[in-house]
């Protein structure tokens, strides 16, 4: 009863009649949901709908970020990381170092490796099919979820090969899932703005839909809290809405809060917490066909992290160790979270913490 009191307050009672018949919200339902001054109660809608996909569970990895360069020619204004050739912080990794960074961790129990770089103008094709074949002959049962589809279209460039022949060399040598980075924002006025030589939002698209055709599945993510607007963000969600109907490939989503630091958008304010719950809560309302909603504690910090867990949220992401992309934007968390402060932060928010891997099979439930 309270909780119809607050979405009747909130104006938002038509919204929460669909959500309850379990009907699909439309365009306008989102920009509602965002404009609404109330994001408590947003926040009820998500958690409604996340307790009845996942109950009490929040989901974790045991997992670890290699980042095998960052040196970039696409020059995006949001971006840190990336850097020219010449640059002071550009580096690039040999495959003997990246398998150096696996060794390191050998006793750790990972299940996932994420590989992403940047747009790399020189590196061969032979050198991401060498790094794959050589972590899964040292790491046999780990998932390798390695390179964007902003990388797979680069390779094909690179390469000659077709995007289709590119994914499907990648697979024969090791790559499991595509990480869902390098979608941004898919409105064209806002690539324009802040990623202009980047692909398309369509071409992202088109090419996640390639890989889910040929069976590698793939996340997805948004960067929010730059120049987009409300009904760009909605815009977005709706079309990997679309994309996911068509195909079901996507397993996860990561709504990423832009960290302004050292980029070209520095002058730009951090985004709010309340923002950032807001967009959870939102995805997870609007993304009725993808399953899970990731609370990416790198980019949000671990407290927001632990309430929107609250906000429609149920995975944390995992270990991660040695994140770069958002620390070299300011991003003010830890590097790295062992398991037992993962499952530390899971419990204090009042949930079941339970490990998974890169597919949300169960590997373990905490003791
Ligand atoms: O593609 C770049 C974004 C992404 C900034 O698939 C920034 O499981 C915030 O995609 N502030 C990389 N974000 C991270 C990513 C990811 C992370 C964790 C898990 C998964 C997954 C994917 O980070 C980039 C870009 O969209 N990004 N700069 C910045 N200043």
């Amino acid at each position: 009863m309270e909780m119809e009191r607050t979405l009747k307050g909130a104006g938002l009672f038509d919204i929460w009649q669909k959500v309850k018949a379990g009907e699909r919200l439309n365009f306008d339902d989102g920009v509602k949901l965002f404009r609404t001054d109330n994001f408590r109660a947003v926040g009820l809608l998500a958690d409604y709908v996340r307790r009845k996909l996942h109950g009490n569970r929040t989901y974790y990895v045991i997992n670890q970020h290699i980042n095998y360069s960052n040196i970039c020619g696409n020059g995006c204004r949001f971006c840190a990381f990336g850097q020219s050739p010449g640059s002071p912080q550009a580096f690039q990794l040999s495959v003997a170092d990246i398998l150096d960074k696996v060794k390191e961790r050998l006793n750790d129990p990972i299940t996932e490796i994420h590989i992403v770089g940047g747009c790399h103008p020189a590196l061969p094709f032979s050198f991401y099919l060498d790094v794959l074949r050589e972590i899964k002959k040292l790491r046999p049962d780990v998932t390798l979820k390695a390179f964007t589809a902003v990388e797979i279209a680069h390779f094909a460039k690179l390469s000659g090969l077709s995007e289709k022949e590119v994914l499907q060399e990648l697979r024969s040598a090791g790559l499991d899932v595509l990480p869902g980075g390098g979608a941004e924002i898919f409105s064209p006025r806002v690539r324009k703005m802040v990623c202009p030589e980047k692909i398309s939002g369509d071409e992202w698209l088109r090419i996640s839909r390639l890989a889910h055709k040929i069976g590698i599945r793939s996340n997805a993510t948004m960067l929010f809290g730059h120049v987009e607007s409300i009904e760009e963000r909605v815009d977005h969600l709706l079309r990997l809405r679309d994309l996911q109907d068509q195909t079901s490939g996507f397993i996860c989503f990561i709504p990423l809060a832009f960290q302004p630091s050292n980029t070209s958008l520095s002058n730009l304010a951090k985004v709010t917490p309340i923002d950032c719950l807001k967009t959870i809560a939102v995805s997870r309302l609007l993304l009725d066909n993808i399953l899970h909603v990731k609370s990416y504690w790198i980019m949000l910090g671990i407290n927001t992290a632990q309430v929107a867990l609250h906000f429609g949220a149920d995975d944390l992401d995992g270990t991660v160790i040695e994140e770069k992309i958002g620390h070299m934007a300011g991003a003010e968390s830890d590097q790295a979270l062992t398991r037992s402060e993962l499952i530390r932060v899971i419990r204090e928010a009042g949930f079941e913490a339970v490990e998974r891997d890169t597919y949300f099979d169960i590997v373990r439930k905490a003791a």
